[in-house]
């Protein structure tokens, strides 16, 4: 009988492409030529303390964590690259704003919020959009949100809200959901989170991909020029591919089908490069003219309407490159507002001050002392010469004396940069210490009506539903009373919808009359649309029509799409002329939520099988509930009745033909590319 190490040789030989080049090794780079059996005293004996290789191995093991961030634990990240359309040097002497020839190489980590490292990627929750720029002045950290407001006004209410939010203290639940009584405590208590629990509220907070979302710089931060004068200055992030969102009911499926879904998403579309853009505008005010809003600039809880000051797109960044070790890349990486280059500088927004303390100190704890900024992934392209010494985990080997300024052992190095050098801003601040909100921080509901006036029906039907399943979660009655009547300044019919839905008595009148002001480009029905990366499931089984394959495939294919061929069993199916066609995946692997649309080709045995299989009809079924785009050609159509699918309402997105051409894929890519039809009835499925 073969031993169980003759199987495993034979196993390896057989898998082995070519000898492996490196030798495995101790930490100290001791031969190692074992390591599936410790160190026994004899076969059955207990391990012995002298098994220095056993001891290392388990060592390392137990040490592998270290702290996940307090907040934005899960997350995950990719490098690529930016470059300037126009120069900005009329406002800002940052070389990164200023050389249009220069590609800037870029990190950037998309993150949840509130849940542990290993939570769901599509829960309800604000994304974290952290850029960081290696330019040849030094690193440049971006940290920005995919929305353009903030939950609290002043830094020293992020503990507050981060406990509120966080499961609760007593049983830790519920993990990374804002549907719990602290958290609404907290906002019904502190109206400055209005404005933001709309965004919050809003399809915003659940991105199909986070190649398809906004990204926001939040705070106004200031450029400052070759002569040093200032521009206020908010950042953008636009991507290509436009801003779309899942449902609810679909991310809550998917958080148990795929919780990986938007970091797979992420990893999938640069590995097969349709590699994501995005583009950098700016919104520009001068200093000095800063009083001409209604609302105060250094306020993180208001937007500048674009209407106001239009956002002005200055580059372009594309994401090419996944990390090659989520660990020593994506976990590593240690971003900091303070981070800052020369050019670019900040204003007093409270909740911008607290940050600059904030994330040096956070990095101090998780990655175990100061000498982070040596890991790979942190080290800044631009040369690092400074006196700092020694801490935990040193990689770098000082070879100076002197470690001091001012030094002659030294020969004086490094020398202080001169012109180059960072200089700080000089603004003129006076004032009595006080801890008090400034009176233009003060309205807490305008720009969240102004939100609510700019959505499209279906997206505030989906605002509506999101405020009654939050709150509905809610056992404190007094609690959504207390959001009813901050809604009831932001709109009384909000106020109502939501009261109707919880409970709660409707607040019989309006505080405030609506303003009416809107900003388009806060809805998302006017955001870009395009086929380019969707998923698109193909349904077969054994008798499809190859034709009405090859056209869907290759079409959708030249429209950038990203087609599967899902059926009953992996491998190959027999089509009705006997060809053979190759299966993405089986069905039983997969779901509709993890598609963005789906074609039924004909073929009469094709299709009588997939609407005896339960898993086929679901699918349609429930695509459609999701409004998403549905095809189907020849014989087809049976699927689409078996699954109660309404047959060739174009309008809303079921595109049917009895001929697999050219004009077929192109009316099915125009309904993938409307991402959604929210227009059909089916309000039996939640939103
Ligand atoms: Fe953060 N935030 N934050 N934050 N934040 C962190 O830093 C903090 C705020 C944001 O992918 C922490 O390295 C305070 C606004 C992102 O690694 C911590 C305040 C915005 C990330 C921290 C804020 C953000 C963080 C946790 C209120 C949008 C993930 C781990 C004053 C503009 C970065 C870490 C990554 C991470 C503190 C508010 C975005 C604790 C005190 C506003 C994208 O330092």
């Amino acid at each position: 009988m073969a031993s169980q190490d003759d199987d495993k040789q034979r196993r390896l030989e057989r898998y082995r492409l070519d000898p492996c080049s490196s030798e495995m090794t101790t930490d100290q780079g001791i031969p190692v030529g074992e390591t599936d059996n410790s160190l026994t005293v004899g076969e059955r004996g207990p391990t012995l303390m002298e098994d220095f290789h056993f001891r290392e191995k388990i060592t390392r093991f137990d040490h592998e964590r270290i702290p996940e961030r307090v907040v934005h634990a899960r997350g995950s990240a990719a490098y690529g690259h930016f470059q300037l359309y126009e120069s900005l040097a009329e406002y800002t002497r940052a070389d990164l704003l200023c050389d249009t020839s220069a590609v800037t190489p870029t990190f950037v980590r998309f993150s949840t919020v509130g849940g542990s490292r290993g939570s769901a990627d599509t829960v309800r929750d604000v994304r974290g959009f952290a850029t960081r720029f290696y330019t040849k002045q030094g690193n440049f950290d971006l940290v920005g949100n995919n929305m353009p407001v903030f939950f609290i006004q002043d830094g020293i209410k992020f503990p507050d809200f981060v406990h509120a939010v966080k499961p609760e203290p007593h049983n830790e639940i519920p993990q990374a959901s804002s549907a719990h009584d602290t958290l609404w405590d907290f906002v019904q208590l502190q109206p400055e989170t209005t404005h933001m629990m709309m965004w919050l509220m809003s399809d915003r907070a659940l991105p199909r991909s986070f190649r398809m979302m906004q990204g926001f710089g939040v705070h106004t931060f200031r450029l400052v020029n070759e002569a040093g004068v200032g521009t206020f200055v908010k950042f953008h992030w636009t991507p290509m591919l436009g801003t779309h969102s899942l449902v609810w009911d679909e991310t809550q499926k998917v958080a148990g089908k795929d919780p990986d879904f938007n970091r797979r998403d992420l990893w999938e579309a640069i590995e097969a490069g349709r590699c994501p853009e995005w583009e950098l505008g700016v919104q520009l005010v001068p200093e000095g003219e800063e009083d001409r809003f209604d609302f105060d600039l250094l306020d993180a809880t208001k937007i500048i309407p674009e209407e106001e000051v239009p956002v002005r797109p200055i580059g372009r960044m594309v994401l090419d490159r996944n990390p090659d070790n989520f660990f020593a890349e994506v976990e590593q990486v240690a971003f900091h507002l303070g981070n800052a280059v020369p050019g670019i500088d900040f204003t007093d927004d409270p909740l911008l001050q607290a940050r600059l303390f904030s994330y040096l100190d956070t990095q101090l704890l998780r990655l175990g002392g100061p000498n982070f900024p040596q890991l790979p992934v942190n080290q800044p392209i631009a040369q690092v010469n400074n006196h700092q010494m020694d801490g935990p985990h040193q990689t770098r080997i000082p070879t100076t004396r002197a470690s001091y300024h001012p030094n002659s052992l030294g020969g004086g190095c490094p020398a202080l940069a001169g012109e180059r050098a960072y200089t700080h801003y000089p603004e003129h601040v006076a004032g009595r210490k006080i801890r008090k909100r400034s009176d233009s921080f003060a309205d807490h509901y305008s720009q969240a009506t102004l939100f609510w006036n700019s959505m499209a029906d279906w997206e505030k039907k989906h605002i509506v539903a999101a405020f009654r399943f939050e709150l509905g979660k809610v056992e404190h009655q007094h609690v959504r009373e207390g959001v009813v009547e901050n809604l009831n300044h932001v709109d009384h019919t909000l106020a109502v919808a939501v009261a109707e839905g919880v409970g709660v008595e409707p607040p019989e009148k309006a505080v405030t009359d609506n303003h009416g002001r809107g900003s388009p480009a806060l809805s998302q029905a006017n955001t870009a649309h395009s086929p380019a990366t969707r998923k698109i499931a193909i349904l077969v089984a054994d008798g499809v029509n190859a034709d009405d394959v090859e056209v869907t495939w290759d079409g959708l294919r030249d429209l950038g799409a990203q087609p599967e061929i899902l059926a009953p069993r992996d491998g190959t199916v027999r089509a009705a002329d006997g060809a053979a066609v190759q299966v993405t995946r089986s069905l039983p692997t997969v779901d509709s939520v993890l598609y963005d649309a789906v074609v039924v080709p004909g073929g009469a045995e094709s299709v009588r099988t997939l609407s005896r299989d339960g898993k086929a009809v679901h699918f349609v079924t429930e695509a459609y509930k999701h409004y998403k785009a549905i095809g189907a050609l020849g014989e087809g159509r049976d699927l689409l009745f078996t699954a109660r699918v309404p047959d060739d309402r174009l309008d809303q997105g079921v595109v049917v033909t009895d001929q697999p051409d050219g004009a077929f894929v192109e009316r099915f890519g125009d309904a993938v590319a409307a991402h959604r039809h929210f227009g059909r009835a089916t309000e039996s499925v939640p939103a």
